[in-house]
């Protein structure tokens, strides 16, 4: 199998189940060119931003959406809307590459009907980081959620369903993918501050794209 990857590293086109519906797709998104080049073109029309929580801190990690819905969150609270605050125009469409991508994913990982209407998309810069958190923002808890590593790679964490269960590391690297299903889609999970790196294709940076069926 791997030798159908010649050119990849070492453990691409291996499948590792996380835990109970969490399902890693090892360099699943390589070549990851098409994608990048989706990434520019969303970037363009809705550049990333830091965010405020309701608490009233600015995330370190910046954030943009495209799609139908996007996450947002301000003092206000955290939900999806249609429309770029920022802009106050509806966000960017689905690109093709990446719509296509989140779909056979999920089907490999047992979701064939998954259909994303939600792609939030984070840059951490080194020294970027995601405290740990649960995903409840979504309507059903049903649907999986499609994570797409690029650039940099991160120490994923992820624990259980409780704040206080212990917590696993698991490397996310270019090109790695992510079906966050069943009992796995309301672990708690983050990412610890970003080591500075260079990635020979992406630069300074590590983009995560979710795909979530949010309304
Ligand atoms: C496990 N993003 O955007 S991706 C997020 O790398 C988020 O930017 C991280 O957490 C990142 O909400 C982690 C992996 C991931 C995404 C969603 C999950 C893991 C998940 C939802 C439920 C359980
Ligand atoms: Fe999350």
């Amino acid at each position: 199998m791997d030798d159908l990857f010649g050119d990849q590293p070492g453990d691409t086109g291996r499948r590792e189940e996380l835990a109970a519906g969490a399902v890693v797709l090892r360099g699943r998104a390589l070549p990851a060119d098409a994608l990048l080049s989706a990434l520019d073109a969303v970037v363009a029309a809705a550049p990333f931003r830091n965010m405020v929580t309701p608490g009233g801190f600015t995330m370190s990690v910046a954030m943009t959406n495209c799609g139908a819905a996007g996450w947002v969150t301000d003092r206000r609270g955290y939900r999806y809307d249609a429309v770029d605050p920022e802009s106050g125009r509806p966000w960017p469409d689905m690109p093709k590459p990446f719509l296509e991508l989140a779909c056979a994913a999920a089907a490999e990982a047992g979701y064939p009907d998954f259909v994303p209407d939600a792609c939030l998309i984070n840059r951490y810069q080194p020294g970027a980081r995601l405290s740990l958190h649960q995903d409840r923002n979504e309507r059903d808890y049903d649907q999986p959620i499609v994570s797409v590593s690029l650039g940099l790679p991160a120490m994923f964490q992820f624990g259980g369903l409780e704040r206080s269960d212990p917590v696993r590391k698991v490397p996310l690297r270019h090109g790695d993918v992510v079906v966050w299903g069943g009992p796995s889609r309301l672990f708690y999970h983050g990412i610890p501050v970003l080591k500075d790196g260079e990635h020979p294709a992406v630069g300074r940076v590590r983009f995560n794209l979710t795909f979530r069926k949010a309304l």
